[in-house]
């Protein structure tokens, strides 16, 4: 069998002398490939991208810049360093070695944390993978495919803990993870908000702003992992998730700027017909994709969360700094239940609120990025103040799903809420307007005119460098 290099798959878990390891990824990779050939970014595959490669853990490493053509690109497998003697931090297990191997009575629910984990990352890649063709800029090309080698890079570590701590049912979920497509009826992926179409960019930031947010919390939660290859490969993970989480920011922030401009220059609200998108209009793309990401925490009364805590599977974010009682045990989490036709507070178990403690998180760190826009309209004498919706609304997993609740969580008639659906969320003609301006710019230093110009390029480079070599 022919070796595989490290230049190849560049690693940090001794694949060149793991000869098991080594047979399952040589099968797994062509598989791969095949998959990014027929689902990754359609119409890209031989133009050569300004891209980030991580080749090793430390700082000079992790982050190599050159141009590679995507197919070719060197997908590795990184896990931050082990720390001796590492503990579990949390749950019934407190205190005890952190294991290295799957311990036999949570193999199940390990498999399916990390099959769920795994499952977004080529999901999202198919569900971006027509976006190339009305790119803003080169520049925006460039990080979106940037993002989109990154989740499957996220892929491949996970697949990595498959084959290495699952055997062969390991391998067949390997497997379906390539088999599974975005929005296809028969074999979708698993978590609805995965199988949203994203045909637009003002979607694609409002995903990489709201959705890549569940995914560097839900990355929180499991780099406190009791499994310690987990935890090493999340922890790894989530330095890649701050540049998406960029991404997002600054592109929601690029338009805002440009709609600011217009209404300004124009003197008008109304800056539709100058090109520009309404800040009321991204409101309501804001409603959709944050109530949307909401879902993905699960339900709010969990007793999955509730043992995948008690047996330190998955924790809370930032445990050891934000809590003094690791066991979660004896304490209440006040709760809003729909009972009988209206909302009535109840207690529940803390270890059963983990889910909710987590969504908790992850809104404060949203409301974070909302005021950073904010300020920017203020910056341009806006008066005008972005707001995220109260948790309840649009809902559709856990407590409050499927019932009418308005942007601020007030319960409301079917009527009242199929009269004001489009007050709330984008109608199918602006999401028809919105895809009128997704016209392609691909000269360099051009930008399209519903969005500003980023205020630097990438890696000390200009904003008009040629980051993509179209063919
Ligand atoms: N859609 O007790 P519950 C990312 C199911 S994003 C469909 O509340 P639990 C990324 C649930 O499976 C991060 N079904 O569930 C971002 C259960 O089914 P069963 C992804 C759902 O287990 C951008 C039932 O409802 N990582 O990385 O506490 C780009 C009762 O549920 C959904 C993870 O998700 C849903 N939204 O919580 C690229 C971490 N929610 O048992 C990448 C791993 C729940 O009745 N996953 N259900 O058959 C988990 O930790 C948990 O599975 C969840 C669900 C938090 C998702
Ligand atoms: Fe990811
Ligand atoms: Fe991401």
């Amino acid at each position: 069998m022919q070796a595989i290099s490290n230049d190849r798959i560049p690693n940090n878990v001794s694949l060149a002398s793991d000869q098991r390891l080594q047979r399952a990824l040589l099968n797994w990779q062509p598989s791969f490939i095949n998959w990014w050939k027929e689902m990754g970014p359609e119409g890209f595959l031989s133009s050569r991208v300004y891209l980030r490669t991580a080749v090793s853990v430390d700082a000079e490493g992790w982050a190599f810049y050159d141009y590679v053509r995507m197919p070719e690109y060197r997908w590795g497998i990184f896990l931050a360093p082990r720390e001796e003697n590492r503990a579990i931090g949390f749950g019934d297990n407190l205190g005890q070695k952190a294991w290295q191997e799957v311990p036999g009575e949570h193999r199940g629910a390990l498999r399916r944390l990390i099959v769920t984990q795994a499952d977004t990352e080529p999901a999202s890649v198919e569900q971006q993978r027509d976006l190339g063709k009305t790119c803003p800029s080169l520049y925006d090309l460039r990080n979106l495919f940037q993002v989109n080698v990154e989740e499957g890079r996220h892929l491949w570590a996970m697949v990595y803990l498959l084959h290495s701590y699952f055997g062969r049912d390991g391998r067949d979920e390997a497997d379906e993870l390539l088999a599974r497509r975005s929005g296809n009826v028969d074999n979708p992926r698993i978590l609805h908000t995965f199988n949203e179409p994203i045909d637009d960019w003002l979607s694609f930031f409002m995903f990489t702003t709201f959705t890549d947010r569940d995914g560097k919390f839900q990355l929180l939660a499991l780099a406190e992992s009791g499994f310690d290859p987990l935890a090493r490969t999340c922890r790894f993970m989530l330095t890649e998730e701050a540049h998406h989480l960029f991404v997002g920011q600054t592109g929601v922030q690029r338009v805002i700027r440009r709609s600011a401009e217009l209404m300004n220059q124009h003197n008008t609200d109304d800056i539709a017909r100058h090109g520009g998108i309404p800040l009321t209009l991204l409101q309501k793309y804001i409603n959709f994709w944050y109530s949307n990401s909401l879902d993905l925490f699960g339900s709010e009364v969990s007793s999955n969360a509730a043992s995948y805590f008690a047996a330190g599977l998955k924790g809370r974010a930032f445990e050891e700094k934000l809590f003094s009682e690791h066991r979660a045990l004896n304490q209440t989490y006040q709760l809003e239940l729909w009972e009988n036709g209206k909302l009535s507070p109840t207690e529940i178990s803390l270890r059963s609120a983990m889910n909710e403690l987590l969504r908790d998180a992850y809104t404060q760190d949203n409301l974070r990025a909302v005021e950073k826009w904010n300020k920017d309209l203020l910056a341009h004498h806006i008066d005008y103040q972005f707001t995220l919706p109260q948790k309840r609304f649009h809902r559709k997993v856990g407590e409050y799903a499927d019932r009418p609740f308005d942007p601020m969580g007030h319960p409301i008639s079917e009527a009242a809420w199929r009269e004001r659906l489009s007050e709330y969320l984008p109608t199918n003609e602006e999401r028809a307007f919105v895809k009128t301006l997704m016209q392609p710019i691909t000269n360099e230093g051009e930008v399209a005119g519903w969005i500003a110009p980023p205020n630097k390029g990438i890696n000390g480079q200009a904003v008009d460098f040629k980051y993509v070599l179209l063919s």
